[in-house]
């Protein structure tokens, strides 16, 4: 299987917001996901290029690298402010800062204009006192948590293109991206921050106020990317793409009027209940080939108290109407929600086999901090978090069960799952009819196969 990364948009905005806000910055990215460097040559290359700043961006899943990176840095360039941003420090805010020796800020959340604000401030750290939300260590060793929320770009328009000249694009065309078929010259599109839905697994990096790129900013970009790489097919990153339809009529019509023939892939970005016979229209009639629809649980108990709250009936319609046009569905379900019934979790396995998905991921619910499962669980079932330790775990082999039922009982769903989902002739066939490249699908069945005789599927 090829390794699993897509380009860092992340910190090619805040790159970009830099260079567009400071004069004379000068920017190094390193993506550790494609370098995959030893930690002391990643050391190296960042004292070599002796910043004033060393930002760091991490998920969770990779949070126990941290400490050593952000106490070596500080080591050999210790007049550096370190920062961490991105999904691990929004979800364990000044958290990180007891962990990680070396580090001086926090952002939690939204990072473009704290960061400028943040850089302008190097090298008085008492001025650090003066940006909202932020969490830093001050020179005494005692972590403040500014009031207020981050400051934010309100009009996503408003920010610069990300950084594309920071990294090789080429390197990301050899990677599996988010989109479940083999890797392909394609470059990712964010156009939309925050998502208004509460569903208590997420994180809240963006807020629950929605913000949109308008359809001409997307297509500017789009032009920018196509002329600069020769790229027409493009992967949406949104949380929720579809939230404003009137938003997908436009684009639609902008990509169709300009003849632009593009192909687009929507791996996580379409909320399925969401989706009627027109905007499935315009979607598909726009080059949209793939599409990912989160059931995540086929319980309506369950969509209810992990305030998912979707419309199953309606969903399993939206992706009809995607299917029949031709596009390849791909499936996101959880299993193993606290209180989950063995019923309820049969009800996921009928309601995603009998939906017109041609692929699905069964995952093992995982709380991570900062988000609302977290705190239900704090409250009621704390004993659940005792073996859940994010700097001592294997996320990859995790065996996580937040359910009253002995792990057995919920490992074997997952696995029944797998076999009932993929061994199912119809959907090996329909499967087989609208994969872009049939014969590649034989590198995914190991995974297949391993996620129907092992439980090694996290989320
Ligand atoms: C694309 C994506 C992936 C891709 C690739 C990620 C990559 N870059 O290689 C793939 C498919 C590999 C992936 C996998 C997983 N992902 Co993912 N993924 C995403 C997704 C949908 C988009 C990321 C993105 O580009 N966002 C847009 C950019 C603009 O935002 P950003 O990167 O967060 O950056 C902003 C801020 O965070 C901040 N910031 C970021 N870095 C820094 C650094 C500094 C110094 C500063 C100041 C600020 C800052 O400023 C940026 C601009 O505003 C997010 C959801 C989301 N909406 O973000 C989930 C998300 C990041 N994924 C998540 C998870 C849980 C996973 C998995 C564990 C899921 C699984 N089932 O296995 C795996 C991990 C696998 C692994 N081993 O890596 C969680 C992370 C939660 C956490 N606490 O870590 C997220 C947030 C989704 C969620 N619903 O909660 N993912």
């Amino acid at each position: 299987m090829y390794p699993l990364a897509t380009p860092p948009m992340g910190i090619m905005y805040l790159a970009g917001y830099l260079r567009q806000q400071i004069k004379d910055v000068e920017i190094k990215l390193i993506n550790q996901k494609v370098k995959n460097d030893r930690p002391e040559d990643l050391i190296k290359t960042i004292y070599e290029f002796a910043p004033e700043i060393v930002g760091l961006s991490s998920s969770t899943v990779f949070a126990a690298l941290i400490p050593e990176i952000t106490s070596k840095i500080k080591e050999v360039l210790p007049g550096s402010w370190v920062i961490l941003g991105g999904p691990h420090a929004s979800s364990v805010r000044k958290q990180a800062l007891v962990e990680c020796n070396g580090l001086d800020i926090v952002v939690p959340g939204e990072g473009e204009v704290a960061l400028k604000q943040v850089v302008e401030s190097y090298p008085d750290k008492n001025t650090l006192a003066n940006i909202s939300g932020l969490i830093w260590k001050d020179k005494s060793g005692e972590i403040i948590e500014n009031p207020g929320p981050l400051p934010i770009e309100q009009e996503l328009d408003n920010l610069p293109f990300p950084a594309y000249d920071l990294i090789n694009v080429e390197d990301y065309w050899k990677l599996q991206s988010m989109t479940p078929i083999p890797p392909r010259r394609y470059l990712s599109l964010v156009t939309s921050r925050g998502c208004p839905y509460q569903c208590m697994w997420c994180h809240s990096i963006f807020g629950k106020k929605i913000r949109f790129s308008s359809p001409e900013r997307i297509i500017e970009e789009i032009n920018w990317l196509k002329n600069k790489y020769g790229v027409t097919e493009f992967e949406f990153l949104d949380d929720n793409f579809n939230f404003n339809r009137k938003r997908v009529f436009q684009f639609s019509d902008l990509v169709k009027s300009k003849n632009l023939k593009l192909k687009f892939s929507f791996p996580n970005a379409i909320r399925g209940d969401l989706v009627n016979e027109e905007e499935a229209e315009a979607l598909c009639s726009m080059g949209t080939y793939m599409c990912s629809f989160a059931l995540e649980t086929g319980s309506p108990r369950m969509q209810k108290f992990t305030c998912k709250n979707l419309d199953i009936p309606k969903f399993l319609d939206g992706i009809a109407m995607m299917v029949k046009r031709g596009v390849y569905a791909n499936g996101f379900c959880m299993m193993g929600f606290p209180t989950e019934t063995e019923e309820e979790l049969q009800m996921t396995i009928d309601v995603a086999n009998n939906s017109m998905l041609h692929t699905a991921s069964f995952f093992t619910v995982i709380p991570f901090p900062g988000t609302p499962i977290f705190e239900w669980l704090k409250n009621n079932r704390p004993e659940k978090l005792n073996n859940f330790n994010y700097m001592n775990i294997d996320f990859a082999g995790a065996k996580i069960n937040l359910t009253d039922l002995p792990d057995e009982v919920l490992f074997n769903y997952q696995r029944k799952a797998n076999w009932v989902f993929f061994l199912n002739p119809n959907r090996i066939y329909r499967l087989l009819r609208v994969y872009p490249k049939p014969l590649q699908l034989i590198r995914y069945f190991p995974i297949y196969l391993y996620r129907a005789t092992k439980n090694l599927v996290v989320r």
